[in-house]
């Protein structure tokens, strides 16, 4: 069996990019894999964000994860802040990475970019999720496309650090979906639909009612021309609509073009698949949000059972780099 990790900001609510390109799969893959998921409190204070809205935010992602189909008799689902060893491990392997190879990453400047005041914790982040990876012994991270050159780094660490200190760690592989890994903003279809900077008209939340649903579709912004195509460069617009409805159906994108006569029936037919989609997490997430116990309790399971392997993990990595133990 597969070991499978991947996290979720709670920096907001969740959406279609994040359930196309990440949730979807990961209830897929808890019937197969042994796979361990986390709402990933501490990279959200990567960015400012009020306790209150922090707070709520990590309750909402798990309830909606619950909600979307996550099973914590199927897998192990936990916030990261209640595992100290994925800080622990995140400062060794600070001591192994460079300045000049964070720098580099796009995300931290797309994110630091016009900001005066930028946390540290920002540069640091994808050193952070290394650790989340790492300590899992981690096979296989399903994820979107925003997080290859993330995950490329964690792989250059574990590498490295195998390398200097001894056979450490697993060296993980990305599980990225050919299609709905790079959902666009439904306003600004050249940007990814995005928790932290999408306008809510620009972003399908997966708690919106059918009527917000079609009301987000309808304005989305398409171009001036009038042929339905898959061209993503050309038309982006468009092609997102297409990459949706595609992703929602199982289908590919290209190959429904043709069978849709124009623009407002892709948007129609988009708009009632994410409805369909959606009906069922949005009647579910209704009735854990009433029952905040349910969820707690999901969590503090799933935190005890994370502990368990990543413990032992960290205890070797100390090891290897010459901390004594106690
Ligand atoms: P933020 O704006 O706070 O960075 P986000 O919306 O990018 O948030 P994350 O919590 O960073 O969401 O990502 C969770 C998962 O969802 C990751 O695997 C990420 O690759 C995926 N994801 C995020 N946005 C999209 C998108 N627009 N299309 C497909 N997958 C996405
Ligand atoms: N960096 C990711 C969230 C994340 C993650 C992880 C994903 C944190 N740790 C470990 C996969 C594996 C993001 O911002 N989308």
């Amino acid at each position: 069996m597969a070991r499978v990790f991947s996290g979720i900001q709670p920096s907001g609510t969740l959406h279609l990019g994040n359930y196309l390109g990440a949730l979807q799969r990961f209830v897929q893959r808890q019937e197969v894999d042994d796979a361990y998921y986390c709402i990933v409190d501490l990279h959200a204070l990567t960015l400012e964000i009020s306790p209150e809205v922090l707070r709520q935010a990590t309750i909402d992602t798990a309830a909606l994860f619950l909600a979307a189909g996550i099973d914590p008799d199927r897998c192990v689902l936990f916030v990261q802040g209640h595992v100290p060893e994925h800080t622990q491990l995140a400062w060794l392997l600070e001591c192994t990475a460079s300045y000049g190879e964070l720098q580099r990453m796009t995300q931290f400047k797309d994110k630091a970019q016009g900001r005066d005041q930028v946390r540290s914790s920002l540069l640091t982040y994808p050193v952070l999720m290394a650790a989340d990876v790492l300590l899992y012994d981690t096979n296989i991270v399903p994820v979107g496309d925003d997080q290859r050159q993330h995950l490329e780094l964690t792989r250059n660490l574990a590498e490295r650090f195998n390398h200097r200190y001894g056979k450490t760690f697993v060296v993980p592989e990305m599980d990225i979906p050919e299609i709905g890994a790079r959902i666009m903003d439904l306003q600004v279809p050249t940007k990814k639909m995005s928790k932290s900077t999408s306008s809510p008209q620009g972003l399908i939340a997966l708690s919106d009612t059918p009527a917000e649903i079609e009301r987000k579709f309808r304005r989305a912004v398409t171009d001036s021309e009038t042929e339905v195509r898959y061209d993503p460069e050309h038309k982006p617009g468009v092609s997102n609509l297409l990459e949706i409805l595609a992703a929602a159906n199982g289908a590919d994108p290209a190959g429904l073009a043709p069978g849709i006569a124009s623009y407002g029936e892709l948007k129609q037919a988009a708009a009632d698949a994410v409805i369909e989609l959606f009906a069922p997490v949005r009647e579910r997430y209704a009735e854990l949000a009433a029952d905040p116990g349910t969820v707690a309790a999901a969590l503090r399971k799933g935190a005890e059972k994370a502990e368990a392997i990543a413990a032992p993990t960290l205890e070797r990595a100390q090891r290897a780099i010459g901390l004594l133990s106690t």
